[in-house]
């Protein structure tokens, strides 16, 4: 832009030149002067390339805030030590493929804000999990994120309607509408889990998914054998890695 503006001084000044016929009151550009303007356009041009690569680096570096929702006892804990466990191994490959995970750790139910960062790929994921019960008071905490992880638990039938009703509420603010969302149907190991098919036309998933204007991601996970781990992973690196910028 400096660069455009210097080239227009320079046309200016070479036309008034011309125009006066290179009389004594307007000064001649001499072939000089014009290297004098050409250089300090490109040194101009060349910081700002400069100061753009170190705000994309800095962007690129800086922490994406994500929340973890949904009610009580869907197992939002424990997917967050699972993923802190998986991301500190040296080989995730290897240990994805050998289940390196062990037992699925213990979990107290979450009162107020569980706070989990964890590093992938040299980029910090910083997850806010909200106490179920802190349901009424979700949207205080949409501000800061950038993206939402929804966990229902699909074995247990009694509360899938309340779920559904919160996840629609999210879905329908204001400042989550730019959101990437990634909706967790967990439990698949347990013999009481509802099939993918009985779910979705439950909470009319094909609707929700039509009508919301989020980016929504559907995943079916066992976080307690630790299925679905890895494609948190990959949703976290392809939709969230550059929503940050949007905050
Ligand atoms: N069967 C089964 N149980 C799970 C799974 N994930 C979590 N749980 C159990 O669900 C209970 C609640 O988990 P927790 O992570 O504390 O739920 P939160 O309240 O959503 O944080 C614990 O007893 C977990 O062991 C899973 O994938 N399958
Ligand atoms: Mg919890």
């Amino acid at each position: 832009m400096s660069s455009a503006i210097l080239n227009t001084v320079i046309k200016t000044v070479v036309q008034c030149s011309e125009t006066f016929g290179g009389k004594r009151s307007v000064p001649r550009v001499t072939r000089y002067d014009t290297t004098i303007y050409f250089a300090t356009a490109i040194l101009l041009r060349g910081s700002c390339l400069v100061i753009s690569g170190l705000s994309l680096f800095v962007i690129l570096m800086a922490e994406v805030q994500l929340l973890v929702l949904g009610p009580e006892g869907v197992g939002k804990t424990v997917m967050l030590k699972r993923l802190k466990t998986l991301t500190a191994q040296q080989n995730l490959a290897q240990a994805q493929q050998k289940q390196e995970l062990g037992e699925a750790p213990s979990t107290v139910p979450t009162i107020g804000v569980n706070l989990v960062t964890v590093t992938h790929h040299r980029k910090k994921y910083t997850f806010r999990e909200l106490g179920g019960a802190m349901g009424p008071i979700w949207n205080n905490y949409f501000k800061e994120a950038a993206c939402i992880v929804y966990v229902i638990d699909i074995a247990n039938q009694t509360q899938i309607a309340s779920a559904c009703i919160q996840l629609l509420e999210v879905l329908s603010s204001k400042q989550t509408q730019e959101m990437a969302v990634l909706l967790i149907f967990n439990k698949i190991d347990s013999p009481d889990c509802m099939s993918m098919s009985e779910i979705s036309a439950i909470i009319r998933l094909r609707e929700v998914l039509a009508n919301a204007r989020q980016d929504i991601t559907v995943l079916e996970c066992s976080f307690r054998e630790g299925t679905g781990l890895n494609r948190i992973l990959k949703w976290l690196q392809e939709k969230c890695s550059l929503s940050s910028l949007a905050k």
